[in-house]
């Protein structure tokens, strides 16, 4: 059987020696200040031989942090800490990208630079609880961001973006998924401005399309990625139009010849999908962007395979394999047996599930 996976492919300015990609992956690891220490350097490091690396969400500002311990990518000491990241993966010969994240209203007072509410588009709070440095609390409404602020929060995306480029990183990935600040102001449940940023799709994709933009004006558009959600349910999101809002949002981002576009799969467990609506993967999206595609979420190295056969997606992104499976591409060549991922140490915590997970070789 030929595997798609474990052949090469071109991403934007690079190409790549397999279609593997290790997913963004939360792990809450930083210890002091958000910023990115040896532990974590090691983790990536161990998972270089995939295609891509996409980092785990980062903040591209104080106030862009939702949950403890996450890194950010906003202070010298931060750049300087992720320099370990970037120089142990290229050392090993892998490729790396950061991801840019601002969680908007997914935050809290207690998270927030001077115990500020969170910003968002809109004053909507999410359903549930936020994990704070003393326990789970309810989400509070955040505060609507002024339109005279919104440029503050572009040019959070870029300073971010720079930062990137000075900690080595081989590009950026935007954060548009997952019901963070982004995806708040694509989907109409959570942006209900009467702004240029407000209403209409045009208007709620705006933001997206700024942010792109300023982050290509540092990187240029073939090392910059987009991740989205558009049968994300986490985080409280909805849309009353999923396929118009994200088909319009994908069609315009053609306009910067990006590197990729990530898509979270839909009916990803956790993620869930909108029952009114149909499922939008790979599938509804290839017709309408015009370069390389990303597919993630619960992924199999068959089904994997499958996807990338299909011509639907390009490159496929593991989370949870890669989390218990450091060596998941040598793995998946020699169709060796898979690690079981525990749950119970993927967020915080130290090197148990996290560096410990043994190669095939060492077991
Ligand atoms: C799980 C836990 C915390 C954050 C995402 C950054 O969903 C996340 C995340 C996932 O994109």
């Amino acid at each position: 059987m030929s595997a798609p996976l474990l052949s090469p492919v071109k991403l934007g300015r690079y190409t790549l020696p397999n279609r593997i990609v290790m997913a963004p992956l939360t792990r809450n690891r930083t210890v002091t200040d958000n910023i990115p220490n040896a532990l974590m350097a090691l983790h990536y490091e161990q998972r270089a031989s995939a295609g891509l690396i996409v980092s785990e969400a980062t903040q591209v500002s104080p106030q862009g942090l939702g949950y403890p311990n996450t890194p950010g990518i906003h202070s010298p000491e931060q750049i300087e800490g992720w320099k370990l990241i970037t120089n142990a993966v290229h050392a090993k010969g892998g490729k790396i990208f950061l991801q840019l994240w601002h969680v908007g209203r997914i935050s809290h007072p207690d998270l927030q630079p001077n115990g500020d509410l969170p910003v968002a588009p809109s004053a909507i709070a999410p359903e549930g609880e936020v994990a704070t440095y003393t326990g789970m609390k309810p989400y509070v409404t955040p505060r609507a961001l002024e339109l005279e602020e919104i440029p503050q929060i572009i040019e959070q995306y870029r300073i971010g973006a720079k930062n990137a480029l000075e900690a080595g990183f081989d590009g950026v990935e935007i954060h548009s998924a997952n019901g963070y600040l982004l995806d708040q102001f694509l989907q109409d449940n959570s942006n209900h401005r009467t702004d240029i940023y407000g209403g209409s799709v045009e208007n709620r994709a705006r933001l997206l399309l700024e942010v792109t933009e300023a982050v290509v004006s540092v990187w240029g558009s073939d090392r910059v990625g987009v991740r989205l959600s558009p049968s994300g349910i986490f985080n409280s999101m909805y849309d009353s139009n999923r396929a118009v809002t994200f088909g319009y949002a994908v069609k315009e981002l053609n306009r910067f010849n990006l590197a990729y576009l990530h898509l979270v799969a839909p009916r990803v467990e956790g993620f869930g999908s909108p029952e009114d609506q149909p499922d939008l993967g790979a599938d509804f999206f290839r017709p309408i962007f015009n370069g390389t595609i990303i597919t993630a979420g619960g992924y199999t190295f068959e089904t994997g395979n499958a996807a990338i056969a299909s011509g639907n997606a390009d490159l496929v992104a593991f989370g949870r394999l890669y989390i218990a499976n450091p060596d998941l591409v040598e793995r998946f060549a020699v169709g060796a047996s898979l690690n079981k991922p525990d749950r119970n140490t993927f967020y915080g915590g130290d090197e148990k599930g996290y560096t410990d997970y043994p190669t095939l070789q060492a077991s």
